[in-house]
């Protein structure tokens, strides 16, 4: 069972999103066990450019990024997934003093640090199973220990400004807080953009409809999937992709015993993911109370890791 979050409040999150009008649900729920999976594979696909260039700007710039993080130091990366990019770290950090992989899909993240622990096996991981964007609880001998967050992929772009904001000051006012490693996708053309969220393999189509299934089976409810299709739209005014599901018909569904009425070409807004420029990561950075150190890029500017420090 990958629920760390009691049914309750998904069903709760899924009433209140899906009474609201414009309909949201936020791209947390994405990440159920098949949804954890299906977003691996999107970050091997030909058009989503930003896992593979930032593992090569994690490459180009490892051992730098490695000098931001202290002797005996934890890294605590937000989002961790398969804890894949941590590698490319964890190479060039032989005196961490413990890694902190956190993450909201629970056997996911235990799966992930079991393997990891094989190829590391003097690592001290700490893995810690929760929603990153509510206060995290360390363990009593992390808490003191000075402290860096990874917060690679461009997740942070899941966060509308305000959010992002928030999250950037909370991490800001950790204990023993020394750095943030912070990934972020650059605002680029918007076929490139849009390519990346709506493969020609169905992947990312795969991803957003898995939501349904999942609301069918831990949410009460009774989605055709077939009535519904995958929609990425880039949003110039916001900056972000936007990804819906549409309804393709006036239909109605139950959730947890509640009626909920679509009109043909509705949708449910499951993810906004903003993009940034080399100057609004800074802003963002600087505003929130950080320095930026470092920007790195790649050469053909798509991606960027900023390197902060408090
Ligand atoms: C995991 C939030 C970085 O926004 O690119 C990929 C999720 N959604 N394809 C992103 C995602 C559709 C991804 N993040």
């Amino acid at each position: 069972m990958d629920r760390i979050v009691p049914d309750r409040v998904f069903t709760d999150a899924a009433r209140e999103g899906l009474s609201a009008s414009p309909k949201r649900m936020s791209p947390k729920w994405f990440y159920d066990a098949a949804g954890s999976a299906l977003f691996e594979r999107i970050t091997e696909l030909p058009e989503y450019y930003p896992t593979r260039t930032e593992i090569s700007i994690l490459r180009t710039h490892g051992e730098a990024l490695a000098r931001a993080v202290p002797a005996g130091a934890a890294l605590v990366e937000l989002g961790s997934g398969a804890s894949i990019k941590i590698r490319l770290l964890l190479d060039a950090l032989p005196e961490l003093g413990a890694y902190v992989p956190v993450d909201i899909s629970e056997d996911f993240l235990h799966a992930s640090a079991a393997e990891l622990a094989l190829d590391y096996p003097a690592l001290d991981i700490r893995p810690i199973a929760g929603d990153f964007t509510a206060p995290l609880d360390f363990p009593f001998d992390i808490a003191p220990r000075a402290k860096v967050a990874f917060f690679p992929g461009s997740t942070i772009g899941n966060l509308d400004p305000e959010g992002a904001r928030r999250l950037m000051r909370t991490v800001r006012a950790w204990p023993g807080v020394a750095g943030f490693i912070l990934g972020a996708d650059l605002v680029k053309d918007e076929t490139t953009l849009v390519a990346a969220y709506d493969d020609a393999d169905g992947v990312t189509a795969e991803f957003n409809l898995n939501l349904l299934t999942r609301l069918n089976r831990e949410a009460g409810a009774n989605f055709d999937p077939e009535r519904f299709a995958h929609r990425a739209i880039w949003n110039a005014d916001a900056a972000r992709i936007e990804m819906h599901l549409e309804s393709l018909e006036d239909q109605s569904v139950q959730v947890d015993g509640l009626d909920v009425a679509f009109g043909k070409g509705e949708t449910i807004h499951t993810e906004s993911s903003h993009k940034y420029t080399p100057e609004s990561l800074r802003s963002l950075a600087e505003e929130t109370g950080w320095s930026c150190d470092e920007l790195f890029t790649d050469a053909e500017m798509q991606f960027a890791l900023a390197m902060l420090s408090p």
